[in-house]
């Protein structure tokens, strides 16, 4: 009965037992990781597009091959994660057609555009950082699938941090210019990386059943403040400060208490009223239509080769 599948399922949440695709699960739990997981697929998919635009302007064939092989871990990301998102049911056509119309989500982060090399280096230390920490906890979520995603992709993701940090690092140390520009880049990027924890724990409308069924692991806000504090201590290593004047450490907290969010500009941003969502969106639709002559040429060969094994 439905009752046993329920208490089946309960106890292997319980017991961290992780729910694989063919197990019973509720269909609010298939439907809120359908939601996430694929979301997060299009964030690496759109992800690519901020540090594409460096790619043919970086200062050296070295800092060039590493940003090409960054760009490229972020599209294995995205079609790992639109795999795990499968098994929940949804095919890949339907989700990309959902990203294009503007119905799926992605990550606010890629919203904003990239304005000068130090941006390349900011979002390998600042939004990777940010990504790392949230899927760290991911690893241990309660769907199979996503979580082995996780424990590999974030293999990489620690790579694509230390190469921002060290990008920076480079900076800092260099002309006058350069500081100023690494400032620059951490001024306009560490607000919007907070904001890619999600809204506070309070206006989060997710976040109460996802810590129950342990997809998550970790609250928006309890992650947020991790990361803060992490980056109040690299950002002396730049000897940069970062953009908030209200960032004091509290001793009875333990932790560093920090300024507010703009949060019109967050639900702005997700609303796909940001400065690039228009742009993103345009770039992803023409990439799609640019490949369909491939996937229609992959098809159509897969079908002879199905042909030619049945004879
Ligand atoms: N942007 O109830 P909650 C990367 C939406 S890292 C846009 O708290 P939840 C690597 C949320 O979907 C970035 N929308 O939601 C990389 C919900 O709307 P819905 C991707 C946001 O799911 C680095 C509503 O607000 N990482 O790509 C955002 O419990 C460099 C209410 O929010 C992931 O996706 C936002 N920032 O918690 C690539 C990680 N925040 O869906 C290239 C996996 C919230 O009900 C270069 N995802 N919303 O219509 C998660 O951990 C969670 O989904 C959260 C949000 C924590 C993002």
């Amino acid at each position: 009965s439905v009752h046993d599948l329920e208490n089946t399922f309960q106890r292997k949440i319980d017991e961290e037992v992780k729910i694989e695709p063919k197990d019973w699960m509720p269909e609010a739990y298939r439907k809120t990781n359908l939601r996430q997981i694929s979301q997060h697929a299009h964030s690496e998919i759109v992800g690519m597009l901020p540090e594409g635009n460096w790619i043919s302007r970086a200062p050296s064939l070295k800092r060039k091959a590493i940003l090409l092989a960054k760009v490229q871990d972020e599209a294995g990301h995205g079609l790992y994660l639109y795999c795990a998102a499968e098994t929940l049911g949804m095919s890949r056509e339907q989700m990309i057609d959902d990203l294009h119309s503007g119905k799926a989500k992605y990550s606010s982060i890629f919203n904003y555009p990239t304005l000068t090399w130090a941006d390349m280096g900011a979002i390998g230390w600042l939004v990777d950082g940010a990504a790392i920490l949230n899927q760290v906890m991911l690893c241990r979520t309660s769907y199979g699938p996503y979580a082995r995603a996780m424990v590999r992709i974030c293999k990489e993701e620690s790579f694509h941090q230390r190469q921002g940090f060290e990008s920076l690092l480079v900076l800092s140390k260099g002309t006058p210019e350069q500081k100023a520009m690494c400032q620059d880049a951490i001024n306009r990027w560490w607000w919007p990386s907070l904001m890619m924890f999600g809204p506070k724990d309070s206006e989060s409308t997710n976040s109460d059943q996802s810590m129950k069924w342990k997809i998550k692991r970790k609250t928006n806000d309890e992650l947020r403040q991790q990361f803060v504090d992490m980056c109040v201590e690299q950002v002396k290593l730049l000897g940069m400060t970062l953009p908030d004047p209200h960032l004091k450490w509290n001793e009875a907290r333990g932790h560093y208490d920090f300024g507010e969010i703009d949060w019109n500009e967050f639900w702005n941003v997700v609303k796909g009223n940001g400065p690039c969502n228009k742009q993103r969106l345009d770039a992803r639709r023409k990439a799609h239509e640019e490949g369909r002559w491939v996937r229609e040429a992959a098809a159509a060969h897969a079908e002879k080769q199905k042909i030619k094994a049945a004879k």
